[in-house]
């Protein structure tokens, strides 16, 4: 896990992966974050990328997923290499909670996914009876769940960009966290292997 740049610019990537049930509103909050402008999906088949600058010097490559239940036995084949998950709930659907919940915790335990950050995105707060930020947290075990990585539960609306730029805020933040901890480690374990050399 880290941050790719090339030797000839100061600008780093990192790899996202936009998870979710189908509808829950991945490609929304993909196109309405970049573009700023409301946008009218269709369901992904295969998968939407696009490259968004959230700092100076750090570029996100957000790769969006399709949902269906046909497409999340692929969803492993985009696991390698991940830098941050972004996970999208429809907060308003009862019926589809317990399954986005199973989904999840099923992400969770790969090991190429191991202590990478994720930030839930529990999206459709403009609806009726959509789960707060809290209810999600609880439905979705967070605590115990995520106990092993940073996590953060953002609620935002699509349609309107609520709470968008905030979640990708906390993801940015999680990744060059974890990028300093890694560069951290690698120096710690330099310093052990010459220090048990001497
Ligand atoms: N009211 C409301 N509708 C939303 C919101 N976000 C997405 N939608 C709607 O939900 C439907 C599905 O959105 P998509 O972004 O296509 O869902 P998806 O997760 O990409 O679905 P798949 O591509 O099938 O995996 C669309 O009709 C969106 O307009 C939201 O915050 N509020
Ligand atoms: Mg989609």
């Amino acid at each position: 896990m880290g941050l790719a740049g090339s030797a000839h610019s100061k600008v780093k990537h990192a790899r996202i992966l936009l998870l979710g049930l189908d509808a829950a509103g991945k490609s929304t909050v993909l196109y309405k974050f970049k573009f700023k402008e409301p946008f009218s999906t269709i369901p992904t088949v295969g998968f939407n990328v696009e490259m968004i600058q959230t700092e100076k010097h750090l570029q996100l490559t957000i790769w969006d997923v399709g949902g269906q239940e046909k497409m999340r036995s692929f969803w492993c084949y985009y696991f390698e290499n991940t830098d941050g998950l972004v996970y999208v709930v429809d907060s308003t659907n009862k019926h589809t909670l317990d399954e986005a919940k199973k989904q999840f915790q099923f992400i969770l335990q790969n090991e190429l996914i191991k202590n990478v950050p994720v930030v839930l995105l529990a999206n459709k707060q403009d609806l009726p009876g959509a789960l707060n930020a809290d209810e999600i947290t609880r439905k979705f075990n967070m605590k115990k769940y995520c106990s092993d990585r940073d996590w953060y539960v953002q609620p935002c609306c699509a349609i309107t960009g609520q709470g968008l730029a905030e979640g990708f805020n906390k993801v940015t933040e999680f990744v060059k966290r974890s990028k300093d901890d890694s560069v951290r480690f690698t120096k710690q374990n330099v310093t052990l292997k010459t220090s048990r050399k001497m």
